[in-house]
């Protein structure tokens, strides 16, 4: 039996979801797809889940979609992409976006095409110092998908985001981190360690006040101030009526840690 495509494990609030087809740079095929959505699904079906990590094995984190699935050549018959897009990336993205609890991204590598925003599309993205970012879509006569042509003005702008899109040049971690593309960049020595604090101080936070920050956070980008002025009121009061909240300042009067309830 040939080995998993996606590996998942629980453990300490911490889902941790690798890509798992080295030899192809974790790149996507229909079964890997699938295999995903699983385990995103029991994820958040799991109230002990308080934070998701992805990454990818071996050397790189994810170079899009398995182009040996589409053995497409001038003059074949064509494949429909946009039925891919809606069965496979559409669903990936948007369920990403809307997961009950943190997302962290450990880019341990090359992240191409689909890959690289696959990777935007989590909460936290951090990488290592040796990876990279390619919009590699305009080498193959694609236009960025899987919310890159959204992601990509919205976190470095317009006239970097039509340079990375139509150039489909190499962008090292360090520079995604320079741009905030990305939110860190560290060396490699200190990926896996780093990454792990990381996720740990997740697991202990608030998890509904953090899926909060990430609701106004997106949402302020189509809204006016006045607009976004009520929906932070609305949270406010939302999480003002919750428990960690009441927990959250129990703690700080009291000067310990806070225990906050989960989900
Ligand atoms: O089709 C749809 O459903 C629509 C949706 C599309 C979404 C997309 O993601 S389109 C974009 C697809 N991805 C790419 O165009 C990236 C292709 N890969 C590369 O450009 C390079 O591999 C990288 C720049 C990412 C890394 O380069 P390098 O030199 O570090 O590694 P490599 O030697 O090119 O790759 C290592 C192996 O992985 C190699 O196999 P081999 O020769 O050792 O047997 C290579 O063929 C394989 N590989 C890498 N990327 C893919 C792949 N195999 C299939 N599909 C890939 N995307």
């Amino acid at each position: 039996m040939s080995e998993a495509s996606i590996l998942f494990a629980v453990d300490g609030g911490i889902a941790r979801v690798t890509l798992n087809r080295p030899e192809r740079l974790n790149s996507f095929n229909d079964a890997m797809h699938a295999a995903l959505r699983d385990v995103l699904a029991a994820a958040a079906a799991d109230a002990a889940v308080r934070v998701l990590l992805l990454t990818g094995a071996g050397r790189g984190f994810c170079a899009g979609q398995d182009l040996s699935d589409r053995a497409v050549v001038p003059g074949s018959e064509a494949v429909d992409l946009g039925a891919s897009i809606e069965r496979n990336y559409k669903p990936l993205i948007t369920t990403l976006r809307t997961l009950p609890f943190p997302t962290v991204c450990a880019v341990n590598g090359v992240a191409a095409g689909a890959g690289a925003n696959l990777a935007l599309a989590c909460d936290l993205v951090i990488a290592t110092k040796s990876a990279s970012f390619i919009q590699a879509f305009c080498k193959i006569g694609l236009v960025p998908d899987s919310g890159g042509t959204y992601f990509l003005p919205r976190l470095v702008g317009t006239a970097r985001a039509l340079g990375l899109a139509m150039l489909g040049d190499k962008l090292p971690a360090e520079q995604a981190a320079a741009w905030g593309l990305i939110w860190r960049c560290v060396d490699d020595a200190e990926f896996g360690p780093t990454v792990e604090v990381l996720v740990a101080q997740l697991a202990i936070a608030s998890t509904r006040g953090l899926v909060a920050i990430r609701r106004a956070i997106h949402e302020s980008a189509h809204h006016t101030l006045e607009e976004q002025l009520d929906v932070e009121r609305d949270l406010q009061r939302e999480l003002g009526f919750g428990d960690d909240y009441r927990e959250g300042v129990a703690a700080f009067i009291g000067k310990r840690a806070p225990h906050f309830s989960g989900r």
